[in-house]
């Protein structure tokens, strides 16, 4: 899978995909990713790439020329045709099911914004998706885009160990994670959950997998409704509430 990025910050991608498992899939060749410098397309002296609002307004906007002329120089770039990401708070909010459907692509171009967005005829004409993070704001797309990249990568077979991508399959039911517990058996007073000590793999399957309910029910309760609850479980649910 390749990833191209436009940005106007390309070194705030340098260290984190310098890390870990970005980096591994990087050296073993299962992503590939290439940062562009949206300067680069700017044709004055100052390397213009923002102005001001056509009717006034705060903020500045993108301008369509330097975006237009990269993404036309990037797309030749390598093959097939990106599917071009407009990393905007105004997005589709980025979930497991949108990673998984970008994850499908063979190559994106995320383009990250700066300042308070882009010429409109550049989303019309060139953008594919738009993408936010979440309803915050941040500064600019390109945190929201190395997200993007983290989270897909990690789509990509091969990228995870066997155990790690098993364990994006058990997202897909829908349910929070089980508690945690590793050596001490009891730390400060506090102790294990008996049952994880007993060495009886069903039960301590059968609790994990209440605990999973109970805390998908008490934190994120929306999630309920989607989750691959068996009807026993179901009925179980309801009637506790
Ligand atoms: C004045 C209205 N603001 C929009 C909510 C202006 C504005 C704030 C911040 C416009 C752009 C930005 C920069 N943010 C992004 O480019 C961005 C973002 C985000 O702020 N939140 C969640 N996801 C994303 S993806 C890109």
């Amino acid at each position: 899978m390749r990833f191209d990025v436009l940005t106007i910050f390309p070194r705030i991608f340098e260290r984190p995909l310098d890390e870990t498992i970005l980096r591994r899939a990087l050296d073993s060749g299962l992503i590939e990713v290439a940062v562009h410098d949206l300067r680069a397309w700017a044709t004055d002296r100052h390397r213009t790439v923002d102005d001001y609002p056509f009717g006034g307004g705060a903020g500045m906007v993108m301008k369509p020329e330097p975006l237009f002329a990269a993404v036309e120089a990037i797309q030749p770039l390598a093959e097939p045709r990106a599917t071009v990401v407009l990393m905007s708070p105004q997005g589709r909010r980025l979930d497991h099911a949108l990673v998984r459907e970008l994850a499908s692509m063979e190559r994106l171009l995320l383009v990250c914004g700066r300042y308070e967005g882009v010429d409109e005829r550049f989303r019309e004409h060139v953008v594919d998706i738009e993408v936010s993070v979440g309803d915050f704001v941040v500064s600019g797309g390109e945190l929201p885009a190395l997200l993007v990249i983290d989270a897909v990568a990690r789509r990509v077979p091969g990228v995870l160990g066997g155990a790690a991508s098993l364990d994006e399959e058990s997202f897909e039911g829908g349910l929070l994670e089980y508690p945690q517990y590793t050596r001490p058996a009891e730390f400060r007073g506090w102790a294990v959950p008996g049952v994880l000590l007993s060495g009886h793999h069903a039960e301590i399957e059968g609790w994990r997998r209440s605990q999973r309910i109970a805390r998908t029910a008490d934190r994120r309760p929306d999630l309920l409704d989607a989750a691959e609850l068996s009807p026993a479980e179901r009925r179980a649910l309801e009637d506790g509430r």
